[in-house]
């Protein structure tokens, strides 16, 4: 399997076709889903960098390829992904700490183009990331 990083590079940043998330989102593929309502769905990571790693994902993907998509008819889910990140951080009972990361373009490591929080926790972190 590829490196998260190869994985980065060998994506298209310009691609806005559907992503695997959508398959997730449509339940054509398993995911392990840890939370859903109608606008945000969050499952484990299929590739964990900690021992908690859940994606945190909007169903509808309204352009958001990534965050440095983003525009003023995004705040409310914007809102919607962090606020949900926090209650899933709860639900996992990270009491004392996590961390929330969302990478951008190929520099910042980012493989599929579907905006996504990472929400990892249960270990002590580093820094700074590599
Ligand atoms: P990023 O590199 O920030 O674009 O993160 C993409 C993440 O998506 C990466 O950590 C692995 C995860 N991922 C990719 N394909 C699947 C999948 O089919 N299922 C699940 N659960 N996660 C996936």
């Amino acid at each position: 399997m590829a490196s998260e990083k190869e994985a980065a590079l060998a994506a298209s940043p310009s691609d806005d076709s559907p992503t695997i998330f959508d398959k997730i989102i449509n339940k054509q593929i398993p995911a392990n889903i840890v939370y859903e309502d109608e606008h945000v769905l969050a499952f484990r990571d299929i590739s964990p960098q900690a021992p908690t790693h859940i994606l945190v994902i909007p169903k509808l993907r309204n352009g958001l390829t990534g965050i440095s998509k983003a525009e003023e008819k995004h705040f409310e889910i914007l809102g919607r992904l962090l606020y949900t990140a926090k209650i899933v951080a709860k639900q996992e009972g990270l009491d004392d700490g996590f961390r929330l990361v969302i990478n951008d373009g190929p520099s910042g490591c980012q493989s599929v183009y579907h905006l996504h929080i990472h929400l990892l926790g249960g270990r002590q972190m580093n820094w700074p990331p590599g």
